[in-house]
């Protein structure tokens, strides 16, 4: 049988000098490694760093960073899809005074709301020039009357639900056969006859937004011209405005002016300026 050899008093570790010693060089052995992984681990940050900042910027942002920002879209795309709808509510839980935010393309001059008019272009392949066809409110309003009271989220951190009124995005392309190449109403089973994108900017041209066509295509996808069941009022996008509940409020748009549809990527004003290209919730 062994017998376990009983350490010296003085060689014990918990003796009390030793166990001093023994933490402080434990201490000094670890602030040491941990000193160089942090040197390597630092070196590498700053190079992935340089190269990423060094890719060519795609709208607003380098490059990889936009992949990443693409990827989440398309998994957001898959995993909600455009068949899903939001959760909506009834009419008396709505706001009576819906926030007012954003009013770039709705300068502070006296808009002729009775000369507007919606214009709509078709690009229906690469390098033709669009077809060009005009729109009145009147033309809106013939659509199937649409309520929606929905919760509209804002991205910068605020949500309310609201009261809206309008024609569904689908009916309007539906009835007069938009967003096709062949001239026929929509049909997300026929994905060759789709144009991809629909685009759309203020009368002005100053702010403008990109959508993806299964997104302007879904049923709560509306363009309005009520709140709270009266006109809408010209803070809030007068005579007619995007309301699009699949995304964050940056793109329903106020005050459409002209909806553009085509086979690229419309440009998006805040996709510009480095926010994700989908906003997708
Ligand atoms: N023309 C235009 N549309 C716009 C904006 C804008 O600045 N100009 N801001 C957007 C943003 S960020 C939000 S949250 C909503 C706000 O809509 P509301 O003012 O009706 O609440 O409008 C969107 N549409
Ligand atoms: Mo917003």
């Amino acid at each position: 049988m062994m017998m376990e050899k009983k350490p010296a008093a003085a060689d014990r570790p918990d003796a009390p000098g030793n166990q001093d010693r023994e933490i402080n060089s434990a201490v000094r052995r670890r602030t040491l490694k941990s000193f160089l992984w942090f040197g390597a681990a630092s070196l590498v940050p700053v190079g992935v760093w340089r190269w990423v900042r060094a890719q060519p910027p795609e709208e607003g942002l380098p490059r990889p960073f936009r992949r990443v920002l693409d990827a989440n879209a398309a998994l957001t795309q898959a995993l909600v899809g455009p068949a899903r709808l939001v959760p909506t509510f009834p009419v008396s839980k709505a706001v009576r005074q819906p926030r007012v935010n954003g009013s770039i393309g709705l300068p502070d001059d006296n808009f002729d709301v009775s000369a507007w008019k919606l214009r709509v272009e078709n690009a229906t392949s690469p390098g033709r020039r669009p077809t060009v066809r005009e729109f009145t409110l009147d033309d809106l309003k013939a659509l199937p009357r649409t309520e929606l009271v929905f919760e509209f989220k804002c991205i910068e951190g605020w949500s309310q639900i609201q009261h809206w009124g309008g024609a569904k995005f689908s009916d309007f392309a539906a009835k007069y056969g938009l967003g096709t190449r062949s001239g026929k109403g929509p049909d997300l089973n026929h994905p060759g006859d789709l144009m991809p994108y629909v685009g759309m900017r203020t009368p002005d041209g100053a702010y403008y937004v990109g959508l993806d066509m299964p997104s302007a295509l879904h049923p709560q996808t509306l363009l309005c011209y009520e709140l709270n069941g009266v006109p809408l009022p010209p803070p809030h996008g007068a005579p007619l405005r995007l309301v699009i509940p699949v995304k964050y409020g940056v793109k329903s748009l106020k005050r459409i002016g002209t909806l553009q549809f085509s086979d690229t990527r419309p440009p998006d004003y805040w996709a510009e300026r480095g926010y994700d290209y989908s906003v997708g919730l």
